[in-house]
């Protein structure tokens, strides 16, 4: 009868009908198992609790991680933080958890990369659908996925003790600060770790550089597309942000307390749904709502950002090597949202964001003519001319940010800065595809990810020309990982040495069908952005405590 019982069991293993038991792992909260993965080549540890949440703290800091008795197990694949989508609200508000995934067949503490997933800061979660581990842990690195609160709930910023701001980073360092202390149980090495992310995770992840709260919990970072000084980081204005959220709810008031009455006892689907329509301003603005802030001092409290980033990464730099990139028409996803009213609107409107100041109207106004002929000459923005629309939005919000802060890095002069520029348009960009753009060249926004992850969003054979993007972009963020240096030893299976960039030029990584060094692009765009933010920028807190 065992004999049988067995024979089954094996014969079902066999078949993956059911999942084969990775080692079980003791931590100070309890044992956990996970699983072998389908092809056998990596134990997964999914939906384990980093932080624990009680929705009477709803806008505050993550709790502590709950301990467990007997053996969790982290098979769970579906936590996702609370985010509207179009199937409605999925998600609950017990999502502070990560999943780590380990090779199977690795010795020796492992080199870690921590993912930081994107999405605007209201969408997104660390699971596979989008983040599958396989191409990424083949280079023997354990890699571990996060989900961190969103919306409302992780951005909403009251600058009162109830409600401070900032939840969703406190998540992401709660995680970062889990994983120093416990990933030597998983055969990581504690020393050895790298955060990456992309888009809003890229953000989270330079505003991660820029705080003093994470010091030593990281060695290295990689910055996809995203970066803590652009306009779309740091919300100017959160009272009034959360004062739009309780007028959708018919009350007036912008006093925090009051706002903070009102949403904290809101059931969190609701919350989540409340959708206030976003006043189009003079400024050229992404117009998202939930966004990090800077934190008012309060006692007992520890902020993430006490100033900008930018004030931040000038006075305390962190001494970390750092990857930054971004793709050459990030802008596609963007402009597909433009209606023929709405671009009728932004030629009377500045082109730049709202984070920068000026003396006085007259020079606002020359200034933005400036940055109007620069891209439109004497045309209008319109359907004709949406290619430099594209290449607006590109410029302005991804690609001038993360050069701007790779030059506040490299002047650090402590680590090395390395930049590239993916451009490659293959079967796998999978956001192009989304958009009217899918027949032109050029990646767009978050197109790189499909090239790192094996997301179960597209799961089509890979072609052998995309392949090769897959084995080059893993192999240099993984050899990033390791040594610091993503071409330490090129000759072997990389195409190309990537150089750091310094103070007399910066250096890009082309990454195309082939892989080339190259100068700085589209620098006439730079220059233009970089005399406009030296003259312009915000860098007085006091603009962003109103
Ligand atoms: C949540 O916090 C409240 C107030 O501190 C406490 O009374 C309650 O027991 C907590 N709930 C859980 C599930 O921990
Ligand atoms: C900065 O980091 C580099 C590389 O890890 C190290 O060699 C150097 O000593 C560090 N400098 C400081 C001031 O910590
Ligand atoms: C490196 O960083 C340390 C600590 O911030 C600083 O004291 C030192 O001057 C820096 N070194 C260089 C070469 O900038
Ligand atoms: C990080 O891990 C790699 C690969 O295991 C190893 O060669 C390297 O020495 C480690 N780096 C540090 C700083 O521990
Ligand atoms: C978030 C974004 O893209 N733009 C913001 C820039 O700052 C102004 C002022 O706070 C906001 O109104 C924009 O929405
Ligand atoms: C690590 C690094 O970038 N070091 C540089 C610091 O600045 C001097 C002078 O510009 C360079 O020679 C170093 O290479």
């Amino acid at each position: 009868m065992l004999r049988v019982k067995k024979l089954v069991l094996f014969t079902l293993f066999a078949m993956n009908l059911i999942d084969q038991p990775a080692p079980e792992i003791t931590i100070e909260q309890g044992t956990l198992i996970g699983k072998v993965n389908s092809d056998g080549t990596i134990f997964e540890y999914m939906g384990v609790p980093y932080a624990s949440f009680n929705s009477t703290t709803r806008f505050q800091g993550p709790l502590p991680p709950p301990s467990w008795e007997g053996v969790y197990r982290a098979v769970d694949e579906m936590y996702s933080c609370p985010q509207v989508t179009r199937y409605g609200v999925v998600g609950s508000e017990d999502c502070l958890k990560a999943n780590i995934y380990v090779p199977v067949k690795a010795t020796g503490p492992l080199p870690v990369m921590v993912f930081i997933h994107g999405g605007a800061f209201v969408f997104g979660s660390g699971g596979k659908l989008l983040l599958g581990p396989e191409f990424l842990v083949k280079h023997n690195v354990i890699l571990v996925t996060i989900n961190y609160r969103l919306g409302a709930l992780g951005f909403l910023c009251l600058g009162i003790e109830e409600a401070p701001g900032n939840a969703g980073l406190k998540d992401q360092i709660a995680a970062l600060r889990w994983i120093k202390k416990n990933i030597a149980a998983f055969g990581g090495d504690p020393d050895n770790i790298t955060v990456f992310g992309e888009s809003a995770g890229a953000t989270s992840t330079s505003i991660l550089i820029a705080s003093e709260a994470t010091n030593g919990l990281f060695n290295r970072a990689i910055i996809q597309s995203g970066s803590s000084i652009t306009n779309w980081s740091l919300n100017k204005k959160p009272i009034w942000v959360a004062s739009l959220l309780t007028k959708e709810l018919g009350y007036n008031t912008e006093d925090p307390y009051e706002i903070y009455d009102i949403l904290s006892k809101l059931p969190y689907n609701k919350l989540i749904s409340l959708k206030p329509p976003k006043p189009l301003g003079l400024y050229f603005d992404t117009q998202l709502l939930h966004i990090p802030c800077i934190e008012k001092p309060l006692p007992g409290i520890e902020p993430v950002l006490t100033d900008l980033p930018y004030n931040l990464l000038l006075k305390k730099p962190k001494n970390i090597s750092v990857i930054y990139g971004s793709n050459s028409k990030e802008g596609y996803f963007l402009v597909a949202r433009e209606s023929p009213e709405t671009l009728q609107v932004r030629n009377t409107h500045y082109l730049f964001a709202s984070d920068l100041t000026f003396e006085n109207e007259d020079i606002a106004a020359k200034e933005a003519i400036k940055v109007k002929e620069f891209y439109f000459g004497n045309e209008l923005i319109s359907q004709d001319t949406i290619s430099k629309l594209v290449d607006i939005y590109t410029e302005l919000y991804f690609e001038i940010p993360t050069i701007l802060e790779t030059d506040i890095m490299i002047a650090a002069n402590n680590t090395s800065v390395y930049n590239y520029y993916f451009d490659y348009s293959g079967k796998r960009n999978l956001l192009k595809y989304a958009t009217p753009f899918k027949n032109h060249d050029g990646a767009c926004h978050a197109d790189e990810l499909f090239y790192l992850f094996n997301s179960r969003i597209w799961p089509f054979p890979i072609s052998q020309r995309d392949q090769k993007i897959v084995n080059w972009l893993t192999k240099l963020w993984t050899n990033f990982a390791k040594y610091g240096d993503p071409t330490p030893n090129f000759k072997s299976d990389l195409p190309v040495r990537w150089t750091p960039s310094n103070k007399e030029s910066k250096k890009f990584l082309y990454i195309n069908d082939e892989l080339n060094m190259g100068p700085l692009p589209n620098a006439d765009s730079y220059h233009l952005w970089n005399y406009i933010y030296n003259n312009y920028r915000i860098t007085d807190k006091r603009h962003y405590l109103e």
